[in-house]
């Protein structure tokens, strides 16, 4: 029996490693409520040149980054555009509702990829009936559908569309750093064409805890009040302010290597006769895996757990395995062994 499991539920698990540690046990601390922390003033800083914005609001989590979001860029009443596969409506407790009082107008695009002609058909007109729109989201990467990526050509022209609607564009890139790895497109590229972005710190970077968002001065003076309100205003926050800058400084690099481990896994996997999927479709550090011979996900999910592979459901007969910096490439090997007698 195995008994070290292997963790694929996602790249949310990972945990500080020595050098970490040692970065947080060093940080210069300060009453972040005070603005008077400078390793969080430090970490905004930097995330904010990062992007090419002009400021930063270090926040707990990355749920927390997108609903400061919605709540600046909105009024109770209005409607949000998102892909109907969005983290923002699956993930998010219901809190675009419940929090800034919008409803959320679900457009679905393929692989999870919304195009201008999608979104101009989805915006309502101005009638005494007619919600308000007020804002467009994107996800890039983008989580339920896979990791995939969004092209910045299409980025740019749903951009123009809504500034040219007079709407907010907000990007939830939690997972952002994923994008920028696979394609070699930096980072303020991407999020250039964006009033908003949440970016994440606890994902594939490593960090244990953290989210930024970011923007212009106006709209992060704002998000820090919300913040405040949201119960986000954290005191000594430097200690995890330093684990962010140390895993952007030094985990970065690694996404690519995530992304080599998940296409060994979905092209070892894409080789079972109880899965379908397509190796193709994997471009960053996700791989989704569809059980074709009738079991449930829950019921594969159980036998892998007990053979020592942990992953999660993403629907009835789907499960999604998730690739980061603490699976080593021979876990990926070790991972297939163990799912072989289970998948195939
Ligand atoms: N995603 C988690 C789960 O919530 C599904 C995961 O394991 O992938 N945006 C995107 C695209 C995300 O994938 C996540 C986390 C978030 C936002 C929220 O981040 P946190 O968990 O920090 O609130």
């Amino acid at each position: 029996m195995p008994t070290t499991p292997i963790d694929l539920r996602s790249d949310t698990v990972t945990k500080p490693d020595a050098a970490m540690m040692t970065a947080i046990s060093q940080a210069e601390v300060g009453d972040d409520v005070f603005g008077e922390d400078p390793t969080v003033n430090l970490l905004e800083s930097t995330v904010a040149a990062l992007l090419d914005k002009e400021a930063a609001v270090f926040v707990p989590s990355g749920t927390m980054g997108n609903q400061i979001a919605v709540r600046i860029h909105t009024k109770p009443g209005d409607e949000v555009i998102l892909e109907a596969d969005a983290h923002i409506l699956h993930y998010e407790g219901g809190a675009a509702a419940g929090l800034s009082g919008v409803q959320l107008h679900a457009v679905s695009g393929p692989r999870g990829i919304l195009s201008a002609d999608l979104i101009a058909s989805a915006i309502r007109g101005h009638n005494d009936w007619d919600p308000r729109t007020s804002l467009v989201c994107l996800e890039n990467t983008h989580n339920r559908a896979g990791g995939t990526i969004t092209a910045l050509a299409t980025i740019h022209a749903i951009g123009d569309l809504a500034r040219s609607k007079n709407l907010a564009f907000h990007l939830d890139g939690a997972r952002l750093w994923n994008a920028a790895a696979a394609t070699g497109i930096e980072e303020r590229k991407w999020a250039a064409p964006f009033d908003t972005i949440s970016v994440c710190l606890s994902k594939g970077l490593g960090a244990p805890v953290g989210s930024l968002l970011v923007g212009s001065q106006s709209d992060i003076l704002r998000a820090r009040r919300v913040r405040k309100a949201l119960g986000g205003g954290m005191r000594q926050a430097g200690l995890l302010a330093a684990a962010g800058l140390h895993a952007l400084q030094h985990h970065r690099s690694g996404l690519v290597v995530d992304h080599i481990k998940a296409k060994r896994l979905a092209n070892g996997l894409s080789a079972m006769k109880c899965v379908s999927l397509d190796p193709a479709s994997v471009e960053t550090n996700i791989v989704m895996i569809d059980i074709v011979d009738g079991r449930s996900a829950a019921d594969v999910l159980l036998q892998l757990e007990s053979a020592g592979v942990r992953m999660v459901p993403f629907g009835p007969t789907r499960i999604r395995a998730t690739t980061h910096r603490d699976v080593s490439e021979e876990d990926i090997e070790t991972a297939l062994e163990r799912a072989e007698p289970i998948l195939n």
